[in-house]
């Protein structure tokens, strides 16, 4: 596998679906390396401990950390597993977050706000280039303001995982601005 292609396995398994490969992952989210690689050769992907510790420090994303005893790996955000249920302390957002998203769901976002769909929070971002990388993934992107600082003021929590990426359980649509001219 490519760097890539094994931080994107790490991923799906971590974030998504361990038991693909047969693997267990407490509460915050660890799973031993060992076991992660031993899973993925069983599953016939050729996936090695050093490729492991590789995606962690590879990429600007940051996606995992390792524990201190460099023996377990974990994701740091973005789960749909409910095998985990990751604890976030409360964090103060700044004022304003972005939230990049693919101008095919404005309309929905719109009427229902931003929802987690199958990941436990909406994942906002810090700044504007971000958020048009995070919407690209999607299709056309188009950024939208979040007022975090109007949400805190409601009593919505927010926590900020260690690689930056700010996390809120849901948006209502009053607090979204930055709507295209046609969608106003
Ligand atoms: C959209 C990447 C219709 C939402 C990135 C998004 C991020 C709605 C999509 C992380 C909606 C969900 C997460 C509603 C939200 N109606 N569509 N009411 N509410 N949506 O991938 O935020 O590479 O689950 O706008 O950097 O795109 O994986 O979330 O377009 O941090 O490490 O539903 O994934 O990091 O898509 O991305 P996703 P996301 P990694």
């Amino acid at each position: 596998m490519t760097p890539e292609d094994a931080s994107r396995f790490i991923a799906y398994v971590l974030r998504h679906a361990p038991e693909s490969i047969g693997l267990a992952l407490d509460a915050e989210g660890w799973a031993e390396i060992d076991a992660l690689v031993t899973g993925a050769v069983a599953a016939g992907r050729a996936l090695t401990h050093a490729q492991v510790v590789q995606a962690v420090d590879a990429g600007a994303k940051k996606r995992y950390a390792l524990s201190a005893d460099g023996r377990r790996i974990r994701a740091l955000q973005g789960h749909s597993t409910p095998q985990v249920r990751r604890s976030f302390e409360p964090a103060e957002p700044p004022a304003v977050l972005f939230h990049g998203t693919a101008t095919r769901f404005l309309a929905s976002i719109r009427a229902e706000g931003l929802r987690p769909g199958t990941r436990q929070h909406v994942h906002l971002s810090l700044d504007e280039a971000t958020a048009v990388q995070v919407g690209r993934r999607h299709g056309k992107a188009h950024v939208l303001r979040v007022d975090a600082g109007g949400m805190r003021a409601r009593g919505h929590a927010f926590h900020r995982a260690e690689n930056g990426v700010w996390l809120t359980e849901a948006v209502p649509p009053e607090f979204l601005w930055g709507w295209p001219e046609s969608a106003a």
